[in-house]
């Protein structure tokens, strides 16, 4: 059956290839489960979006009767009874898709809110102090040191490449390009073994051209 997937109908330049629903297609390409994409407005936001996903945000998916918000939760309920989500390895593979989201995505998105708020004050409505950055700076490198070390004995966080790993290395991904794997070797080349991947390249394209698609509907329905 096909997945229906919700992302936003337009986004500005600063966060395309960082929308969560770039995970979701990650796992349907690499399960090969067909999928077609809907959107919701990213404003005004709507009750119907609400019921969906009571934050008001995406990715959610469709799957028949099923609707389910959450990347993680998204993640796991697509690889369940495949190869990226085996019954041996289970509960592990559940473990570390916590970790990328509960740790290491948590004190990443801590430490990146503060710093946008910095670059962007108004947007943000207020600047954070350097110490205050600093001391997130801290916290998220603390993960990233311990993710250096389990990841410089191994080529994924739990046996073979799996729905742990999709999360995981779309995080750690997210934080590479604010430069925070600079000097942690082990953490950029998982991070280059899983963007490698067909499925990772496929579901990238697909999600650029999104906004792309999304740039000219906006061309059309509001000319200059
Ligand atoms: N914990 C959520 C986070 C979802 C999230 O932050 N979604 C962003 C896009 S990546 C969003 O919808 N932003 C628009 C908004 O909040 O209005 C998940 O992993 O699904």
């Amino acid at each position: 059956m096909t997945v229906t997937l919700y992302t936003l109908d337009w986004v500005p330049e600063f966060p395309r290839g960082l929308v969560r629903d770039l995970r979701v297609r990650w796992v349907l390409e690499e399960t090969g489960r067909p999928y077609e994409v809907a959107t919701v407005p990213l404003e005004p936001k709507s009750d119907a979006h609400r019921q969906m996903q009571p934050f008001a945000q995406v990715p959610i998916i469709r799957d028949g009767d099923v609707t389910l918000f959450e990347s993680g939760a998204i993640v796991l309920y697509l690889a369940e009874g495949t190869p990226l989500l085996p019954e041996a390895k289970r509960i592990e593979i559940v473990q570390w898709l916590f970790a990328a989201l509960n740790t290491v995505e948590m004190a990443g998105m801590h430490w990146m809110q503060l710093v946008l708020a910095k670059r962007m004050p108004d947007v943000f409505g207020a600047v954070p102090d350097d110490d205050v950055i600093a001391s997130g700076q801290r916290w998220v490198n603390s993960h990233l040191d311990a993710m250096e070390h389990q990841l410089s004995t191994r080529d994924w966080v739990f046996g073979d490449f799996s729905a742990a790993d999709i999360i995981m290395a779309d995080v750690l991904r997210m934080l590479g390009q604010e430069d925070l794997l600079a000097g942690r070797p082990a953490l950029a080349d998982y991070v280059s073994r899983a963007t490698d991947r067909p499925a990772f390249k496929k579901a990238m394209t697909d999600h650029m051209a999104h906004w792309k698609a999304a740039d000219m509907a906006r061309r059309v329905t509001e000319p200059l």
